[in-house]
């Protein structure tokens, strides 16, 4: 039995901590997890590590009653829960195990479907609590995650509300309160403007819009009957959904306003995504004269985008049929064929799209910056929800992105639980049984390698006018044929297979160079920026310059001159970007102070009482979770050094100015009585239940203290 009673079940005899598990096989792991399911008890720890089994119903675990005794009570005496990590998150940023704040990361991964986006939400309703000032800034921040799942989730074939999109929320605080707010995002899956793929929709917001808007509001921003427009596939939904998303169309409105929109960028805004409506319905047809024009029947769409986005239609067309580029000051043209002019029209509608995306999310960020002086010192609680491990029928270079995000996650995961942990036994001379576990770095370096690496050959190929995505596809073949999580995969399509730390995916390589390049043709930016629509033309106005960062552009007409620099300039790919917001992130997230919640999905329809064994098992391997309860059960999670330990527990001895030694921290631990520790050459090792009970001891010493100083007034009265 572990001490500090986080062993004990409440009820029955099921341990809610794993890590108390006597004997451990995965049987009697998924058993464990299963029958506490079974009752509803979706939280299970392992330590400091918190399961999450997606209940895909609503269970009553979140009431305003469960997060006042999350806020008040001893947490090691309560159930399991989300808010228990958002306490401990708090309290360890406040400086309650080390001697002064720290910088907290909350890493919460889980296959699509899991359950991280629905635990991020209560983590961040359940820090807003913690911090409680009923300030303005905390309610603007609950406002956040609604506005961006309108606008970044989607429906998908596994996950009715999917994250299309990865983000990372910056809490900042000082003291104990919050001063501010960041959000980084990655990567929207952009293509889901243009196409989706059988039994799934565009993003929310669309169906917001047609549910939502009144007659009069449609009327204003030229939005017609939802079934005429292809970039929906002409598909609504029921009543019931529609009475849905009305209502969430009232709460995007809501939130826009609370978090500080102002009344015309939101009208712009929504013009503009009734603009990518329209353009999804123009339509080609060739012409005699060589070339294609907007056909006949589609005449009306394309007078409709012009007006939506502010632009002439002319020049509008021109974009579409025609690729005007200017080399040495001339100008050459080249007419589009029907797929040419097809995708022209659809990158343009994704490019706006991503542009609106970025724009909020810049927004929101300047909106909820933080509001103290620059000398204040901030500590931070960052979030982290993902677009969880995706693995459909066909896979495309979103999938590859969102997948070498969560091999990222994996490897973070394993370099804090089992390499540094174990690397610190060594280095410090405590003797350890190692313990193995599945090191997905090999496929993090086949993804990510230089100059070899599949983004690297990605990057090389997208370079290169001739390449093709099948030249691409026979690049990897010749490189890394043999390669343990490589496959090579005969089919019609050009395509690949990689074999992930959570199985084997299937990639086409169909759209990989162009998605990778993502080019926007100049003329279009120069379209845009002379747009009358205020928003569109900022959104076009500021450049991506070649690390990624925004440049501000002087509004007004671009010369030719210009335009052949923009062109020419190379910006960064994709596959670049990408890879260097997830170095970023990275280095952040090892800076930080990590809490880790694994999201588990008991089966594969969205069912409530559903449990596929299989598929809980696969999730349980390939996240190693046998290994962590190991790890968790006989290792040493936390490892203060003798300075931090000294210097916070110091107050344990009664004595002042204690050196900061092994000796102190020795004499110190004296008088605890705790048992089971151990000590290195620099540091302490403790197990994770150490924690709480030394601060039990300080409390207890301080209440004390309290009782003696009463005491001792009311003698001298
Ligand atoms: P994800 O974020 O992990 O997938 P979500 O958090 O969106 O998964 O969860 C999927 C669905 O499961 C939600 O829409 C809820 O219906 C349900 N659900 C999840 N957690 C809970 C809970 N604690 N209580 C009740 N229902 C829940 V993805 O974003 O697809 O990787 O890209
Ligand atoms: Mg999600």
């Amino acid at each position: 039995m572990v001490p500090g009673g986080r062993n004990g079940s409440g009820s029955g005899s099921v341990p809610q901590d794993l890590a108390g598990l006597p004997e451990l096989d995965e049987e009697l792991l998924l058993e464990t997890l299963l029958s506490r399911f079974r009752e509803q008890k979706i939280y299970t720890y392992i330590g400091d590590i918190l399961i999450a089994i997606n209940p895909f119903c609503t269970l009553p675990l979140y009431e305003k009653s469960v997060s006042e005794m999350y806020k008040n009570h001893d947490k090691s005496l309560l159930p399991p829960h989300i808010f228990a990590v958002a306490a401990r998150a708090y309290e360890a940023m406040r400086g309650r195990w080390a001697t002064g704040p720290q910088n907290q990361c909350i890493v919460i991964s889980g296959e699509s479907g899991a359950g991280k986006t629905e635990n991020t939400k209560l983590l961040l309703r359940q820090i807003m609590e913690l911090c409680r000032g009923n300030s303005q800034l905390e309610q603007q921040i609950l406002q956040v995650n609604p506005l961006l799942e309108a606008f970044g989730n989607a429906q998908t074939v596994i996950n009715d509300n999917s994250s299309r999109f990865g983000k990372y929320i910056q809490l900042r605080f000082s003291d104990s309160t919050v001063k501010g707010a960041k959000i980084n995002e990655y990567l929207l899956e952009k293509s889901r403007v243009s196409h989706q793929d059988h039994g799934e929709r565009n993003f929310h917001i669309f169906y917001y819009m047609f549910a939502g808007m009144s007659v009069a509001d449609k009327e204003m921003f030229g939005i017609l009957e939802p079934v005429l427009y292809r970039y929906i596939n002409q598909t609504y939904g029921d009543e019931a959904q529609a009475a849905y998303w009305k209502e969430k169309y009232q709460g995007v409105c809501n939130s826009m306003d609370m978090v500080g929109f102002e009344e015309q960028e939101q009208v712009d805004m929504q013009t503009i995504l009734a603009g990518i409506l329209s353009l999804g319905n123009v339509v080609f047809e060739p012409q005699e004269t060589g070339g294609v024009t907007v056909a006949l029947c589609s005449h009306g769409w394309l007078k409709a985008v012009a007006g939506q986005f502010g632009v002439e239609e002319e020049e509008l067309l021109n974009c579409l049929v025609r690729t005007v580029s200017v080399t040495r000051g001339e100008s050459i043209q080249r007419l589009h064929t029907q797929q040419q002019a097809e995708d022209a029209r659809d990158s343009i509608a994704r490019m706006v799209y991503g542009r609106v995306f970025g724009w909020i999310v810049r927004k929101i960020n300047e909106l909820l910056a933080h509001t103290v002086l620059p000398d204040v010192e901030l500590k931070e609680i960052g979030i982290l929800d993902i677009f969880g491990f995706e693995n459909f029928a066909v896979n495309h270079f979103e999938q590859f992105c969102i997948n070498l995000a969560n091999e990222q996650l994996q490897y973070f995961f394993n370099h804090h639980i089992f390499l540094m942990e174990q690397k610190e036994y060594e280095l410090e001379g405590i003797s350890w049984d190692t313990i193995t576990f599945n090191n997905n770095k090999p496929i993090l370096d086949l993804f990510l390698a230089k100059p070899m690496g599949i983004l690297s050959l990605l990057d090389e190929q997208s370079a290169f006018p001739r390449a093709t995505d099948a030249t691409f596809v026979e690049k990897l073949n010749s490189n890394f044929k043999g390669h343990k999580n490589y496959e090579t995969w005969r089919s019609r399509v050009p395509g690949f297979t990689i074999v992930h730390y959570a199985g084997k995916v299937q990639y086409t390589g169909c759209g990989f160079l162009e998605k990778n390049r993502d080019t926007l043709p100049g003329s279009i930016r120069t379209l845009f920026i002379n747009s009358v629509t205020p928003l569109l033309s900022v959104l076009f106005t500021a450049t991506v310059s070649r690390t990624g960062t925004l440049m501000p552009h002087q509004k007004g007409k671009i010369t030719p001159l210009e335009e052949e620099k923009f062109n020419t300039s190379r910006k960064q790919s994709v596959g670049a970007q990408f890879r260097h917001s997830l170095v970023v992130l990275m280095e952040k997230m090892y800076s930080a102070n990590p809490h880790f919640v694994r999201c588990i999905k008991p089966n594969g329809n969205k069912q409530p009482d559903v449990v596929d064994r299989k598929m809980i098992l696969d999730q349980l391997r390939y996240n190693g979770l046998l290994e962590t309860i190991r790890i968790r059960r006989d290792g040493f999670s936390w490892r203060p050094s003798f300075q931090d330990f000294t210097q916070r527990f110091g107050i344990l001895l009664l004595k002042p100015a204690l050196p900061l030694t092994m000796e102190s921290c020795l004499s110190i631990l004296q008088t605890t009585g705790l048992t089971d520790w151990k000590c290195g050459k620099s540091r302490l090792f403790f197990k994770y239940w150490h924690q709480e009970q030394l601060l039990k001891i300080v409390d207890r010493l301080n209440a004390a203290a309290v009782v003696i100083q009463k005491n001792y007034k009311t003698f001298q009265y």
